[in-house]
């Protein structure tokens, strides 16, 4: 990607300033690991929501050194007041909003700001109150102000952060609350993912100091305020944590909690856990303990059960004296109970074998970017079950907890991938970054660790697991992450030669990427079954452990024709496809356990000579409109799940010519 904008010696000096910046946060959170609960922020009789989603004031930094911001200390005063600002809406990337090609593919600081008027209940000095300030995601690296005063900085996108700011508006009641957001989506050898920068000096070549940013992953690297930032309020002593897991036997489920309160050593709790209908089915108290739910509705997948996404809610109701002021909060957590193992050759949920029969995605739409959209989220889940999909990895970062929320609700089994996209320089082994990347890990376990869709953690996607270092690399964060939650599997996604690959070893799940006839031997469609057995058996060999084909797939042109079937055509994309599925037949009835398109739908990349407009290898296109190969996949993927399926009779009798409407209609009735 190339930056257009200047950068001199100065510049160098600022972005490699940048470097140590983020460096140095990341030394700082390794050392000190994630503290804290990140709990979704739910309104609840104790505690109000702000949502400060809408225009914010914006500017790029475009001085030499990208540094004018810090120099001339914008946050310390409005925006407006230091010079130009426009209209940025948030959540949206920032990349695609005006036409200004140096902003599209802009690198460096961004500033954003939002003024704010709080209710006077949350401003009363009398320490009851605590107000918070949360960004769901924010790419890549944060500081953030309030009044003038700096309050969180964050290293990595994709993840929320937040910060107390009780002190600082309780201070000025009555004052707006200015909220200042410095933004820097410089990648380095250390961050997650990784990039770096390369200054092109051959002034014969490139105009005076110019840079381009380098990464080894293939979506365009929107940056902004990707989701939503919110204030909300809590008693000043709080519900800080829930960690929930579950067992179930056939007649009874056991809920296991542990809850952290923060603001006081002196407090009681108190739990009921409702089932849909509100009624209470089980009760418990105090920090840690176990609730017996009798003759449990389990969470079950979608399509492997007529009431799929089944949850609970888990109301914990905290009580304390501070101050001599009784206190109380209350949170409600969705509740899924559900079991997940791994055999030599299945993946059992509930005890059931699971065939994962789903996509790949990508945060990624025209105009917003990676920012989150209500609509194209529904309207995605839609797509979803009208494909018959029962599954998807988030490729290649942590999706939006909205998102996530979904999953959970409609029962769509999700990988739970973490940003550790384009790991392929020997630096990005080295202990700076693994130390970060467990840090990242901490981050993703501890938002979606109570959430039943998730059935496993992707630790990586594509790395360079051939190198030596990424033997101990992934041991070590494997095993980091396994200490974190013991209850779920772990995998890495790999395109390394079996015999090669360091990182395997220590998996779960074999997960394998690979593009016969399309990346190698380009346009042979004939090559696929034997490369595609002979892939499977050798990984199978090798580990005895079962395979997710987690990408395959080929680009098509929506509109482009072309018969017997040429490479970027619908037609050879769908040729493709069901040489693949022939092979999966087989092998499912062995030890392969999932088969995930690659993708979902278009999105946009870094241009280059493979790139038309972007990746084309949506089985819809960007503006969610089936390919020919969406209709090869949903009839598949509807007869893979009828065969396999608790679903009533009724259900199992319609033949996907019959579900374009009615059996997802059913199935939406029944959730
Ligand atoms: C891959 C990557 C994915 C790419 C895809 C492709 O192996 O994991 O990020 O977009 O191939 O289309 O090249």
């Amino acid at each position: 990607m190339a930056a257009a904008a200047p950068c001199g010696a100065v510049g160098q000096c600022r972005l490699q300033l940048l470097v140590l910046v983020a460096a140095a946060a990341a030394g700082r959170a390794a050392a000190a690991t994630v503290r804290g609960g990140m709990l979704y922020p739910r309104e609840s009789p104790s505690r109000e929501l702000k949502e400060l989603g809408g225009i914010w004031s914006f500017r790029a930094d475009f001085s030499p050194g990208r540094d004018a911001g810090f120099e001339q200390r914008w946050y310390r005063q409005p925006l407006r007041q230091t010079g130009p600002v426009i209209d940025m809406p948030v959540p949206a990337s920032f990349n695609d909003i005006t036409q200004d090609p140096h902003l599209e593919n802009y690198i460096g600081w961004v500033w954003y700001e939002k003024e704010v008027l709080l209710p006077q209940r949350w401003l009363q000095d009398d320490f009851s109150t605590r107000v918070v300030l949360r960004f769901g995601s924010a790419h890549y690296y944060s500081i953030v102000w309030v009044n003038g005063v700096q309050v969180v900085e964050h290293e990595g996108g994709h993840l929320p952060f937040e910060a107390d700011i009780s002190r600082i508006v309780q201070r000025s009641p009555g004052v707006p609350c200015r909220i200042t957001v410095a933004l820097n989506n410089t990648l380095t050898l250390h961050t997650l993912p990784p990039g770096s920068i390369q200054y092109m000096n051959d002034k014969t070549r490139y105009p005076k100091n110019y840079f381009v940013q380098n990464t080894r992953f293939d979506f365009f690297n929107y940056a902004g305020i990707h989701r939503p930032v919110v204030l909300y309020t809590t008693p000043s002593v709080y519900i800080d944590d829930i960690t929930v897991t579950t067992t179930s036997s056939e007649s009874v489920a056991m809920v296991q909690y542990q809850i952290s309160v923060v603001g006081s050593e002196l407090y009681s709790l108190s739990l009921s856990l409702r089932d849909q209908e509100g009624k209470v089915v089980a009760t418990g108290s105090g920090p840690a303990g176990e609730l017996k739910v009798p003759n449990p509705n389990l969470w079950w997948p979608y399509l492997m059960h007529e009431s799929p996404g089944y949850r609970y809610f888990l109301e914990v109701k905290m009580q304390a004296q501070a101050s001599g002021v009784p206190q109380e909060d209350i949170y409600t957590l969705p509740v899924g109970i559900r079991t997940v193992h791994v055999t030599s050759t299945q993946f059992l949920i509930n005890g059931k074998p699971f065939y994962f029969h789903g996509v790949n995605k990508h945060e990624d739409a025209d105009i917003r970017g990676k920012g989150l959209d209500w609509a194209l989220i529904v309207k995605d889940f839609n797509l979803l079950r009208w494909l018959g999909a029962n599954s998807f990895r988030t490729s290649h970062y942590p999706y939006a907890e909205e998102i996530m929320d979904l999953c959970d609700t409609y029962g769509i089994v999700v990988i739970d991938e973490c940003p550790g996209v384009g790991i392929k320089m020997p630096e990005s082994f080295g202990n700076k970054s693994l130390q970060h990347h467990l840090v990242v890990m901490e981050e993703l376990i501890r938002r979606d660790k109570n959430r039943p869709s998730v059935v496993m953690w992707s630790v990586a996607n594509e790395p360079a697991s051939e190198l030596p270092p990424a033997a101990y690399y992934f041991k070590t964060l494997i095993a980091h992450t396994k200490a974190l939650d013991p209850s779920r599997p772990v995998t890495f996604v790999s395109d390394t030669n079996y015999a090669l690959d360091h990182g395997a070893p220590y998996v779960d799940v074999i997960c394998v990427n690979s593009y016969f006839s399309w990346y190698h031997d380009s346009g042979h469609l004939e090559v696929i079954p034997l490369q595609l057995t002979a892939q499977f058996e050798n990984w199978y060999k090798t580990y005895q452990k079962p395979i997710i084909q987690s990408e395959y797939g080929a680009d098509s042109v929506p509109g482009l024709h072309s018969d017997p079937p040429a490479m970027f055509s619908e037609e050879y994309q769908k040729a493709l496809l069901k040489e693949y599925h022939s092979v999966f037949d087989k092998k499912r009835k062995e030890y392969v356990i999932g088969e995930l398109i690659w993708n979902f739908a278009d999105f946009m990349t870094n241009q280059g000579v493979t790139r038309v407009l972007g990746n084309k290898k949506g089985i819809f296109t960007r503006q969610r409109q089936p390919k020919s190969a969406a209709f090869v996949l949903r009839e598949r993927y509807w007869k893979i799940a009828n065969e396999s399926s608790c679903l009533p009779p009724i259900i199992k009798s319609l033949s996907s010519q019959h579900v374009v409407h009615g059996i997802t209609d059913y199935i939406i009735s029944l959730v």
